[in-house]
């Protein structure tokens, strides 16, 4: 079987993919929230604090959040929006998929691939903040070594739709001391913890050794994260987002963050695909898409 729902924390709905290699993956319908990957015969790969709160409409805290229409702060919405707290759905046309998987794996023939597609739609709670309407989809795709998540909006309104989105992944490490990102040389990034300055980056390696949020504006769509302790590294491939948020709020904000334990920021770097600054517009009926593919094993 390619996928299944059953409970997870606190009896809530997830999906679990499993794939015929071995790899597995978990996402909550309560924000479509991908809280596990594990490669074909490989170490989680997602940080997840032991403090998240499992609640319906509660953010999880790590895993990959998805953030929508809004990035952070930066307008008048809530923080991040409310993808990442929304209640959706398995899409029915996927369990039609589903199904002829099933048969085939009756007849001894193995999918390639497993995946699930959800959905969520605006609602009397969403339209009460912004009068717009939308369909949003997440794809979760699992191989044996990789994991594709794809965001795709759809503005179902009758008037343009502007919005800003990201996959704010919290990738694990073994010691943030000693792991670093790479690809984004001489790029340009907006420093969230020095007054939104712009700064353009001169290292061939990023180090994580205080608070770091940065957004990089027109990134490269490959970056790398090498997990030096665990002698790892995971390909990050980024299609239809244009940004790299890199972030880790170190020691003294993560004691303030209530569902986080205060060592956590040692384990982990969110290196995000995001839309962070200038909005996509779609005219009515125009669909968007946006992925952010992790590759290691
Ligand atoms: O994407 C980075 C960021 O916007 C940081 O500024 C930090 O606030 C982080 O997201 C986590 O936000 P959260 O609302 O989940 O605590």
């Amino acid at each position: 079987m390619s996928h299944a729902v059953m409970p997870g924390v606190n009896g809530m709905p997830r999906v679990v993919l499993s794939h015929p290699s071995g790899s597995s993956a978990e996402i909550y319908l309560n924000g479509a929230h991908v809280t596990s990957w594990k490669p074909a015969g490989g170490a989680e790969r997602l940080f997840l604090s032991e403090a998240a709160t499992f609640q319906e409409g509660k953010a999880i805290r790590g895993g990959i959040p998805v953030v929508f229409p809004q990035f952070a702060d930066s307008g008048p919405l809530p923080k991040h929006g409310w993808l990442r707290t929304s209640t959706w759905s398995v899409d029915s046309s996927d369990a039609a998929t589903s199904s002829i998987i099933d048969a085939a794996e009756q007849l001894g023939v193995r999918p390639l691939t497993s995946s699930v597609r959800l959905f969520t739609e605006d609602d009397h709670k969403s339209r009460a903040l912004w009068p717009h309407g939308y369909r949003a989809g997440l794809t979760v795709t699992l191989d044996s070594d990789s994991l594709e998540v794809e965001l795709a909006i759809t503005n179902t309104g009758a008037e343009a739709l502007e919005f800003t989105a990201a996959l704010h992944s919290y990738l694990a490490v073994r010691d943030v001391g000693n792991a670093s990102v790479s690809g984004l040389y001489g790029i340009p990034y907006i420093d969230k913890t020095a007054s939104q300055s712009v700064v353009v980056d001169h290292s061939q390696e990023i180090t994580i050794s205080s608070e770091t949020d940065r957004i990089y504006t027109n990134a490269p769509s490959r970056v790398a994260l090498v997990d030096g302790a665990a002698e790892r590294r995971l390909e990050i491939d980024a299609t239809g987002f244009t940004d790299v948020v890199v972030w880790n709020p170190w020691g003294e904000l993560a004691r303030g963050i209530a569902d986080m334990k205060p060592d956590d920021y040692l384990r982990f770097i969110c290196v995000e695909a995001a839309r962070a600054v200038t909005p996509f517009s779609l005219v009515p009926g125009e669909t968007w898409r946006g992925s952010q593919k992790l590759t290691g094993c």
